[in-house]
């Protein structure tokens, strides 16, 4: 089985909703950086307070601080001896794989695969609008979406080239596709 995933995809595609029931299921480590910088904001911190008003908008939050963010978390666990880990939301462009992939040498560690949810636009606006969080509006959705397209779809081609993605179709019920995702998983 493999132990080091990544979550890609689009906003509202279920990274979230399936990342949280595998990392249950199989005692990996669940990095959602989403619900980290919420956990930043709901808390008032500096760090949330920079982070509100960017992800209000539906923009990526600067790359330093998810960066650091990640990098203590995977830090922390590597120190605890280690273990399987499941990366959710992050990378988001190609300046954080690039900085993934150098905090993971520095470990001495490796992405095993990278799981690739596809769905098309509508069901995303849908499913988006029926959560109704605080950046779920559907203007602010559309220029997620944009956000996605321009920043985050390159990093498909990024790990195809690497020979470790692995697309999923991320259409039906959360059942179906967590068969999916465990076949591709091992
Ligand atoms: P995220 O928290 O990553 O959220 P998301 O992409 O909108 O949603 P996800 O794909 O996880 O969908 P979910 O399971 O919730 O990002 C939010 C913001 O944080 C970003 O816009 C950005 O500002 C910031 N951010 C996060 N990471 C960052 C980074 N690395 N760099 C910079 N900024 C960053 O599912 C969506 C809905 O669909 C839910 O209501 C769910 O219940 C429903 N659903 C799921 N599966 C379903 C199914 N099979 N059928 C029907 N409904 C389903």
């Amino acid at each position: 089985m493999k132990q080091r995933l990544l979550f890609l995809g689009p906003p509202g595609a279920g990274k979230g909703t399936q990342a949280q029931h595998l990392a249950e299921s199989r005692g990996l480590l669940h990095l959602s950086t989403g619900d980290l910088l919420r956990g930043e904001v709901a808390a008032g911190t500096p760090l949330g307070q920079e982070a509100k008003t960017v992800m209000a908008r539906g923009e990526l939050v600067s790359d330093a601080l998810v960066l650091a963010i990640v990098r203590s978390r995977l830090k922390q666990q590597a120190q605890a001896g280690g273990g399987g880990w499941l990366l959710d939301g992050f990378p988001r462009n190609v300046a954080q794989a690039d900085a993934l992939a150098a905090l993971l040498e520095e470990l001495g560690q490796q992405i095993e695969l990278v799981v690739l949810m596809e769905l098309d636009d509508a069901v995303l606006v849908q499913r988006l609008l029926a959560r109704g969080r605080a950046d779920d509006n559907e203007s602010v959705i559309r220029h997620r979406l944009e956000v996605y397209r321009q920043q985050t779809e390159p990093l498909i081609a990024y790990y195809r080239e690497r020979d470790l993605l692995a697309p999923v179709e991320a259409a039906g019920s959360v059942d179906a596709i967590a068969e999916r995702i465990a076949a591709v998983i091992g």
